[in-house]
């Protein structure tokens, strides 16, 4: 039998890992013939861990056949020990009346700490993905603190908004959602990201042809994709979550899946695309082997494109800024 791989979760009490723990017990994530120790974290509050510690429990009534053990603890040396995988979901939210630069900065303090300790206690192979907001600036932070597991095994999340982005152009055009592809998400996640519809084929010819509705394309499509993290709380009275876990299912599936697929992940810019070096942009990669990306070059991007592009990299510079003593 393969021997399991340990893959650590954080905020996994929360209602992102209600949905995402499960799919990664049953095989989703990693396959089928792929087995898992959980390893997951929780902030050290009686309830929160009384609350973990009933997630175990319906992880163990799910018999799954590729679980081999669940560790729950409050503790980020024991959740990251020898961990092949640290999927960074949990994070603090923003509070009523705070300001977004003490969001970044009570966030940084966490993602410095889990830096820290990943690079102490992860196995020599580990990759981590950030999902906690903001994941762009969170995941530059916790890569700073690293010198064993380097920048580029450090990537965060914006997989949900490419699902979204190929969800409202597959029922635009009236196709099935396999007949969308190559659309690739830029730059921050954040409602100034950009989802790049010129690039992207509808059953192989350009989107533009096929959607012949531009003013649809340039101001409905790209708003809706990026506030569609706020229309779910306006319906649901509660944030994304089964979509978010599938999201990272997603996210890490093809990440460790070798493919010339191009899927969209936030990897450290070395100032392709127009992205200042050394943030942490969306930009379409190619897994070459397992838990290893290349960025695609050469993507040819318009005037509209570079505007769009600009602005979510000034968000991320500006971020970046509040958070520089952090680094
Ligand atoms: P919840 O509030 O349900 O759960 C978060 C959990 O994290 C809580 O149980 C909390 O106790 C825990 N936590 C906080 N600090 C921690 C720490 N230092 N160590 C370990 N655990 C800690 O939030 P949920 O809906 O699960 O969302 C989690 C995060 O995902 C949020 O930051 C959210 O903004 C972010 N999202 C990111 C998305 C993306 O595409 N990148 C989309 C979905 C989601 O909005």
């Amino acid at each position: 039998m393969t021997s399991p791989i340990r893959v650590a979760v954080t905020g996994a009490a929360g209602q992102i890992c209600y949905n995402l723990l499960f799919r990664i017990a049953s095989g989703e994530m990693f396959g089928k013939d792929q087995p898992v120790i959980l390893q997951l974290l929780e902030i050290p509050v009686e309830a929160v861990q009384n609350a973990l510690k009933g997630v175990a429990m319906e992880l163990d009534d799910s018999a799954f056949p590729l679980l081999q053990d669940i560790i729950c603890t409050g503790d980020e040396q024991v959740a990251f020990k020898d961990a092949n995988w640290c999927l960074l979901v949990g994070s603090k939210p923003r509070g009523p009346g705070m300001e977004r630069a003490d969001l970044l900065k009570d966030n940084g303090k966490i993602f410095i700490g889990q830096g820290r300790a990943i690079d102490a206690v992860a196995a020599d192979d580990c990759r981590v993905a950030v999902v906690g907001n903001p994941c762009n600036t969170n995941c530059m932070i916790g890569a700073s603190q690293c010198k064993r597991i380097g920048p580029e095994r450090w990537t965060a999340m914006t997989r949900l908004d490419q699902n979204r982005a190929v969800s409202q152009l597959a029922q635009k055009a009236g196709v099935p959602i396999t007949a969308v592809e190559n659309l690739i998400i830029y730059g921050n996640h954040s409602p100034t990201m950009f989802p790049d519809f010129a690039n992207a084929r509808i059953n192989g010819a350009p989107v533009s042809d096929v959607i012949s509705d531009h003013q649809w394309l340039r101001e409905t499509f790209i708003p809706t994709v990026g506030k569609r993290g706020a229309a779910i709380i306006e319906a649901r009275g509660k944030s994304s979550a089964a979509s978010a876990a599938n999201g990272l299912v997603d996210h890490v599936r093809d990440l460790m899946t070798p493919s010339p697929v191009p899927h969209s992940i936030c990897v450290p810019s070395t100032g392709a695309y127009g992205f200042s070096e050394g943030v942490w942009a969306s930009v379409p990669v190619i897994t070459t082997a397992p838990g290893t990306y290349e960025v695609v070059q050469g993507v040819e991007l318009d005037d509209f494109a570079k505007e769009k592009i600009a602005l979510t990299n000034a968000e991320l510079v500006s971020e970046r800024d509040t958070v520089k003593d952090m680094l």
